[in-house]
């Protein structure tokens, strides 16, 4: 079935947040943001803004009449600079003006003086100070320094890993309306409305009930607005406050840019210990995160990092120290996967290493090492584990070895062409690893009409979490899908809600839904149960509309049923609430069960690099992919498609550039080059390995909405591979130094350095 918005999407009638119909008298916000990465703010001149055409307000920090704070896990953010500016983009003061080129315009006429400090974008260098925004996180599993000195063969190195810009369609944005008494409505374009909520009461003083954030769909978030679209609306409300009328601001594509954080680029140390059977017996690794000016969600992240620092093998000897390191850059932040991509480069580096300097394939390590069930994951969770099912099926399917084969052959017949072949393995935790948040609730109405409206905590961004939903209503009550209408996700209906995030919204807001449709459905067969002469509400069933007995149509529609409950004054709307069970996890002895499940998978990515010229094609990705029992599978295809093409341009063409100034220079789509239609793999197969656990989701499915990413590491493997056949350094790798890796671990793969590498030689 087709995602439930494709219609108006083609169409081009799907509301975003800058299709919202403005209200007469509304004000469009413009930020002027520090030109600078670091300094003391000593004064700010709005004096020309202030008098320039159409111009309401100018506001500062000063004129807040809640808190100048954002900060969601920790209170060092605030909204607008004060005293210091931390990163170039950092919000000062906001014009408020009749239209937005005005507010623009005015924008341009604030200045500031600013005593300029050395800026720091280099996380080991804000290690090295002790700038850290948490104390270091760490695994231990077994023990390492008597495990590497057991290892025939130990290897060291360092793999270094850029951020990514989010680039959702839609921009940043916020819309703001007051309220009677002194409350605000505010349209967000956000993955969290909760926390919008939270944040918009922090900034103006309000108290959560007089807020309402509503949230029709988003043009993508990818994590860019877990907790960042925060600010927009913080901005929006405060100016609602402060001059009674509705304030709106929808970010350009610059501007978001340069204000908003990304992925997290880490550099990292690791070390491998290795035995004769290829059993990796040791892992060790330090990871540096490059957070940005403040906490954000690096925290969470860097949890995560270190969650998947194993990614799909046992390893029974484990040490992880993940530093969160304050830099002068835009707050970093969540993107899809969320940590768990960087932990998992930093192992395919290390293996890709050792397998260099043992002379084997790096796919003879993986395979060798994947988690079975019964293993133990460094957190102390024990594994259900297809890691081995995902491997061979996926084998047995596109059969790897010919696959590896054939590029070995395509090279000895091209000199200036070369093939490359890598296996990426995934294994990824599904939760959010505070387990507090695993929680979500559902408002379910049944109309005497027959037609149901569903309200959920999870924001609809693309990835089609409203359709599954509403496959899961129309299914509870044997109804077509138009039965079913998906409503915007709004803080007055469901409260308290945990953003759209961890590909856990389906999951968790499809249980709610599910246990809401059936409180309704009992009463409804009790109702039934005489008119259709049953003995027991367990022998009916509701299909096609009508309500069946023991298997067997009866004449009793769904409609009359319904309107039958209703004069018989059954209630027939439910709100209800589900808690992933059965997860926990404690940071003071870093162990627990923290995931519901783990999502499995195996893709083969095969490359081809033009040796003149440094470019390369993604010949394919072919995966087998474990979907437990898949909800949809054209939505979910989508998804494993997308994930995969956004996780190959993080590992080669996007380059997110900062200089040592802390200024941006990919700040435009000029500057920062993501996948096309013309750079996507020329293949994408996709296996379904079709899994069945007593612990999955709703319907028996898993979620997909960030696993399928991490499938892209691979591209930067294979091409590695390609330059090595180029460059005819074949394992085992006499020539280069004793104990370096013989092409450094530096992602993304660009073009540049992907020429670079092929004719650097090993002494330079
Ligand atoms: N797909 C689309 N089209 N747009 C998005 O913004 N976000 C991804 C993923 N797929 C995203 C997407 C991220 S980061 C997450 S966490 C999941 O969708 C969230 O949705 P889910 O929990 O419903 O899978
Ligand atoms: N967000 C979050 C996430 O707050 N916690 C998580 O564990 C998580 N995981 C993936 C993506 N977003
Ligand atoms: Mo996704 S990074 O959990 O929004």
């Amino acid at each position: 079935m087709k995602n439930i918005d494709s219609k108006s999407h083609v169409r081009g009638e799907s509301v975003y947040l800058d299709d919202i119909p403005l209200v007469h008298g509304t004000l469009f916000a413009c930020a002027f943001d520090s030109p600078v990465a670091h300094g003391k703010l000593k004064s700010v001149d709005t004096t020309e803004a202030e008098k320039s055409e159409g111009v309401i307000r100018v506001i500062t920090a000063k004129d807040l009449i809640g808190e100048n704070q954002i900060g969601g896990i920790i209170p060092d953010e605030p909204l607008l600079a004060d005293d210091e500016v931390h990163f170039q983009g950092m919000p000062i003061a906001i014009v408020l003006a009749e239209s937005e080129v005005l507010a623009r315009k005015a924008a341009k006429k604030i200045t500031a003086d600013i005593e300029q400090l050395e800026p720091v974008t280099d996380p080991r260098i804000a290690a090295a100070n002790n700038d850290l925004i948490v104390p270091p996180k760490k695994f231990k599993l077994g023990d390492t320094d008597a495990a590497f000195i057991r290892c025939e063969h130990v290897f060291e190195g360092r793999a270094d890993i850029n951020g990514q810009e989010h680039l959702y369609i839609e921009t940043q944005g916020a819309y703001a309306t007051p309220t009677e008494n002194g409350g605000l409505r505010v349209y967000s374009s956000t993955q969290g409305p909760t926390a919008v909520q939270r944040a918009v009461c922090r900034v103006t003083g309000l108290a959560m009930h007089e807020v309402e954030v509503d949230v029709q769909r988003l043009g993508g978030g990818f994590g860019g607005k877990e907790d960042q679209a925060n600010a927009w609306a913080a901005i929006c409300a405060v100016g609602a406050q402060l001059t009674k009328r509705p304030v709106k601001y929808a970010l350009h594509r610059m501007e978001d840019m340069r204000m908003t954080g990304k992925r997290h680029p880490y550099s990292a140390d690791y070390k491998i210990g290795i035995g004769e059977d290829l059993k990796i017996f040791a892992y060790e690794a330090t990871f540096y995160q490059n957070a940005g000016a403040s906490a954000d969600l690096s925290p969470p992240v860097l949890e995560r990092t270190l969650f998947h620092c194993t990614n799909s093998y046992f390893i029974p000897n484990v040490t992880a120290t993940a530093y969160s390191c304050r830099t002068n850059l835009p707050p970093n932040t969540a993107f899809r996967g969320f940590g768990g991509p960087q932990g998992m480069f930093v192992i395919e580096s290390a293996i890709a290493h050792a397998a260099e300097k043992l002379g084997v394939p790096a796919w003879d390590i993986q395979q060798a090492n994947l988690i079975d069930s019964g293993d133990e994951f460094p957190y102390g969770q024990i594994a259900e584990s297809d890691a081995i099912t995902t491997w061979t099926q996926g084998d047995g399917m596109f059969d790897f070895a010919r696959l590896q084969e054939k590029a070995d052959e395509f090279n000895v017949s091209s000199k200036y062409f070369k093939k490359g072949v890598a296996m990426m393995p995934v294994c990824f935790g599904i939760s959010f690893t505070k387990t507090p948040m695993n929680q979500a609730r559902s408002l379910v109405h049944v109309y005497t009409d027959g037609s149901i409206a569903v309200s959920t905590g999870a924001v609809e961004m693309g990835q089609g979490v409203n359709t599954k939903i509403a496959q899961v209503a129309a299914s509870m009550f044997g109804l077509p899908i138009e039965a079913v209408r998906l409503h915007t996700t709004n803080t007055l209906r469901i409260a308290n809600t945990s953003p759209t995030a961890a590909s856990a919204a389906a999951d968790l807001n499809g249980k709610a839904t599910q246990m809401a449709c059936d409180a309704i459905r009992e009463r409804l067969f009790e109702v039934a149960k005489p008119l259709v002469e049953a003995e027991n509400t367990a022998d009916l069933s509701l299909d096609d509309g009508f309500v069946y007995r023991n298997g067997e149509r009866t004449s009793l529609d769904w409609k009359t049923l319904v309107m039958d409950a209703h004069l018989q004054r059954v209630n027939l709307s439910e709100h209800a609430h589900y808690a992933t069970p059965g997860i926990n996890f404690d940071w003071e002895t870093a162990r627990g069960h923290p995931f519901a499940y783990h999502g499995y998978g195996t893709a083969i990515v095969g490359v081809t690099v033009d040796c003149l010229r440094g470019r390369y094609e993604i010949d394919y990705v072919k995966c087998c992919h474990d979907f437990g029992s898949s909800m949809n599978t054209s939505v979910d295809h989508g998804q494993i498609e997308g994930g995969i093409v956004q996780g190959i341009g993080w590992m080669t063409i996007e380059e997110v550039f900062y200089d040592a100034d802390g200024k941006l220079r990919s700040n435009a789509l000029s500057t920062y080059k993501v996948p096309d239609i013309y750079s996507v793999p020329k293949e994408i197969a996709i296996l379904p390995l079709e899994t069945d656990r007593e612990n999955l989701a709703v319907f028996n499915s898993k979620a997909v909405g960030e696993p399928p990413l991490m499938y892209g590491i691979g591209a930067y493997f294979a091409i590695r591979n390609a330059i090595k056949a180029f460059k005819k350094i074949c394992p085992p790798d006499v020539g280069a130094a004793a104990d370096h890796a013989v092409l450094s671990f530096d992602a993304p793969f660009t073009a540049e350095k992907v020429l670079m590498n092929l004719y650097e030689t090993a002494d330079g």
